[in-house]
């Protein structure tokens, strides 16, 4: 599938140092270990509304994780999917009286839009879950000729994982089993269906019916592709056995993430399937989640056709960190558009203090783990003394411009 375009990154002077970030696995910051090139999976959008503020908050994160990977001289190699055929998709386009294909690329259309107007730094691989059919189909037949997973005997030709194949499920979400059998029936699973070996096991294959969508799935039979199976097969193909970042919101620590990596280490035999497990808090509006369900949804386009400036919107994004789950509010907005406004009076001035030890601020505070706000208070402080009228280094403001630009994804 078609990814979206990028623009031009300046170029920084210097290095960045190592990036640390938090691992949900192991419940700690720790050092995002790449050596020369770096591996990211990122879980993208189901098709079937708009991109909101709680996506957009997600790709902003993992694009600062890009952004400072490549500021420390790696190469990044990153995939993005995007979940084309699911059951919300089709209970959409069914309420709408439209055809699934259609809404799910007018979505996608309008999300790669978004994503350009935000100045995320588009994946290598943009990947969709139809496309990759065939491929999932394959791996499933792995699973099932080795015992990992099974049939239903209830002649659906569903098929499902049996988690007793994966020795540490459960050391991605590190939850109870009370807890997660609240997340798993909450988040698209079906512990009560009759059959299952373990109420927790998820579907790899669902068997064609009458009124859905199907594709051949050779020894599997016709249906289509489960929801974890999906992330880690496309995952597997293009970025290898194990990668370096499985990043997504944290409403997908579990079921999604937990069950994705048991899938993947028992098709390849090594563990951990990633060196982090990097989970972005939910955007809320008025003390909900943001969700498509919910219907309390801020689109990134509806900000835009209001002639919003997604800059304002990127730094709104960036000025709380990334894994506080947190509201999107009209003072926020209006407080990030006053600060754009500043930062772009500093970045026009005449000159400025040096702008080393700007650059270095910012570098060092994203390093830990992603301190955005950390950083926005180092601009902001050199914002504040050019417009005070301090320095005289006449390439200061440019430096600045380019510190922000490249590290924060903020075009002044
Ligand atoms: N297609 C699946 C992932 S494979 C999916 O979760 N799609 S989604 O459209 O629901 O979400 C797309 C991405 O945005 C996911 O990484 C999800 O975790 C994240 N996300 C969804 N809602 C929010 C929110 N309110 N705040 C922050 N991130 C969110
Ligand atoms: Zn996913």
């Amino acid at each position: 599938m078609e990814s979206w375009v990028g623009h031009e990154v300046p170029r920084l002077p210097g290095r960045g140092g190592p990036l640390t970030l938090f691992d949900s696995a192991r419940c700690g910051v720790h050092p995002s270990q790449p050596d020369g090139t770096a591996t990211m999976y990122v879980c993208g959008i189901t098709p079937y509304d708009a991109t909101h503020l709680g996506h957009a908050a997600t790709m902003i994160t993992f694009d600062l994780v890009q952004r400072m990977w490549r500021d420390a001289g790696l190469t990044v190699r990153y995939v993005q999917n995007v979940t084309d055929i699911d059951d919300p998709l089709l209970e959409r386009a069914e309420r709408d009286s439209e055809d699934w294909v259609v809404l799910a690329m007018r979505e996608t259309a309008l999300f790669r839009e978004d994503m350009e107007a935000l100045r995320i730094i588009p994946p290598e691989h943009y990947v969709g879950a139809v496309e990759s059919i065939p491929d999932i189909a394959e791996k499933v037949l792995v699973l099932l000729k080795d015992g990992a997973a099974y049939r239903l005997e209830d002649g659906t030709g569903d098929i499902y994982f049996d988690i007793s194949a994966a020795p540490r499920f459960g050391y991605e979400s590190n939850l109870s089993r009370e807890q997660m059998l609240t997340f798993f029936a909450e988040r698209g699973g079906d512990p009560e269906r009759p059959g299952k070996r373990d109420a927790l096991d998820p579907l790899l294959w669902r068997g064609a019916r009458e009124s859905e969508p199907s594709w051949p799935g050779g020894d599997l039979g016709p249906g289509r592709p489960g929801w974890h199976i999906e992330c880690a097969v496309i995952a597997l193909n293009l970025l290898g056995d194990q990668i370096a970042v499985q990043g997504g919101g944290n409403d997908l620590i579990f079921p999604h993430h937990e069950c994705s990596a048991a899938h993947a280490e028992r098709l390849t035999g090594r563990t951990p399937f990633a060196g982090h497990y990097v989970h972005a808090g939910m955007i809320g509006l008025d003390g909900e989640k943001m969700s498509k369900s919910k219907g309390n949804l801020v689109f990134v386009s509806r900000l835009r056709a209001d002639k919003v400036d997604p800059m304002a919107v990127r730094l709104a994004l960036l000025a709380a960190h990334y894994r506080t789950d947190r509201a999107w509010t009209d003072d926020l907005l209006a407080a990030s558009s006053a600060r754009l406004d500043r930062w772009r009076r500093a970045a026009t001035a005449p000159a400025g203090p040096s702008g080393a030890a700007l650059l270095a601020g910012v570098r060092d505070r994203l390093a830990d783990d992603l301190d955005s706000p950390g950083a926005l208070a180092v601009a902001d402080e050199w914002a504040d003394r050019v417009l005070a009228g301090a320095g005289d280094d006449p390439a200061a403001p440019t430096l600045f411009a380019d510190t922000v630009d490249a590290l924060l994804g903020i075009r002044l």
